[in-house]
């Protein structure tokens, strides 16, 4: 195929930007105030806001997703053993594993690639504190299913919502759903803060200790009945939450609008499986995996994203390789033992997904997608 030559690269993700005089009529006031950080009133502010926007009970807010999730585990006290998906960012198995837990590994529905809940409960031992699943690409888990098993087996559940930023089932906000949930305001996500990360939860008292987690453990001046860490999110970047937030119902509007353009130019390619919508769910559309499936399509998922970068396109095998795979993990986790997400992973290409996304652009990734198919 002749390579085609343009002037702009195209990355999976592309942060949202508030127009540039509201952010820096949002941050004037620091010059005054110079209260930077350590819970602000941006910080209050955007807490509340986000409380009403998700439609939760109670937010904390945290300096990304992953210290939220950490944090989040380490307020729940867990022991042993915690049932998770390696179908997901390092951030969720390594969260298990730095809070002292041993992560066991569940495997995959094939359609929507959250955890497979029949097979939640063969994994359960007298080790097992906790579930940890990830609503992956947005898709999110069954809730109703991992509440019943929870609930039969004493178990707390903690969903690494870091791609179901607002989202609901049936009306109900994904971040309702167990014992708490965390999201991510990384710059690539739907909503950002720069960096940043929420925890939601109901229980009020797992609240004081998150708060008193993310400050070090401080209780008071003189008191300090944690071993916490450092995960306040400062104001500047409470500050491009309020600004983003204004924005996010016509980010999630734009995204849905390269969603069904993708969907027009790909769906009926033998071979390549486009992640369905789930019913029930009402979608961000937070990324836009394809499944490649070498033999009817012609080529493999590796072909594609070469054929893309080799244009300019940077798509990302995300998640590839499972984390259960990773070479921190050498020797301790059996990949062979959750084979529909290793089969996944290898097939899997997350294409660019951002609301600035142009349709021309949108046309060229396909294009190139059916020709590498052809060859
Ligand atoms: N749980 C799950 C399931 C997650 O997916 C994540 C994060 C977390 C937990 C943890 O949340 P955080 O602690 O991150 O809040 C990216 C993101 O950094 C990460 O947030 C995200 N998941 C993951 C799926 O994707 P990388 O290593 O692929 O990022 P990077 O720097 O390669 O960025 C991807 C592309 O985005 C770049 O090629 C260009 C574009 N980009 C990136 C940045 C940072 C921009 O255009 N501007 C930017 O500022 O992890």
């Amino acid at each position: 195929m002749s390579q085609e030559i343009y002037a702009e690269e195209i990355y999976v993700a592309r942060p949202s930007m508030p127009p540039f005089d509201e952010f820096i009529e949002e941050i004037g006031e620091l010059w005054q105030t110079r209260r930077l950080t350590n819970m602000g009133a941006k910080h209050k502010k955007l807490e509340e806001e986000l409380r009403r926007y998700l439609h939760v009970k109670n937010v904390s807010l945290m300096v990304n997703g992953h210290m939220a999730l950490e944090l989040a585990i380490q307020a729940m006290r867990l022991t042993g053993e915690v049932i998770t998906t390696p179908f997901t960012f390092a951030s969720t198995t390594h969260a298990i594993v730095r809070n002292g837990l041993k992560p066991v590994f569940c495997d995959i529905d094939p359609d929507t690639y959250t955890i497979d809940a029949d097979k939640i409960e063969a994994l359960i031992t007298d080790q097992t504190s906790a579930i940890l699943p990830v609503h992956v690409y947005g898709n999110l888990c069954e809730v109703e299913k991992i509440r019943s098993i929870a609930q039969k087996y004493g178990l707390k559940v903690i969903y690494d919502a870091a791609h179901a930023f607002g989202e609901s089932y049936r009306g109900t906000g994904a971040g309702n759903f167990g014992d708490a949930s965390i999201f991510s305001f990384h710059a690539t996500k739907v909503f950002h803060t720069i960096e940043g990360g929420a925890v939601c939860f109901a229980d009020d008292e797992y609240g004081m200790d998150l708060y008193r987690l993310k400050n070090f453990g401080i209780r008071g001046q003189e008191t300090v009945d944690f071993i916490g860490a450092n995960a306040k999110m400062n104001e500047f970047q409470a500050a491009m939450g309020l600004c983003n937030l204004r924005y996010i119902d016509s980010e999630i509007e734009k995204r849905k609008r390269v969603y069904e353009q993708y969907v027009k130019r790909l769906t009926g390619l033998a071979g390549v499986r486009i992640m369905k919508q789930q019913s029930d769910v009402k979608p961000n559309y937070a990324y836009f995996p394809v499944i490649f499936e070498e033999k009817e399509f012609g080529a493999t998922r590796n072909e594609v994203a070469l054929q893309l970068q080799q244009a300019g396109v940077y798509a990302r095998k995300y998640f590839y390789p499972l984390t259960s795979m990773y070479d921190c993990y050498h020797g301790r986790f059996d990949a062979e033992k959750t084979p529909v997400a290793l089969g996944v992973s290898k097939r899997v290409l997350t294409l660019p997904m951002y609301g600035e996304l142009e349709e021309e652009e949108i046309d060229r990734i396909c294009r190139i997608i059916k020709h590498t198919g052809k060859r």
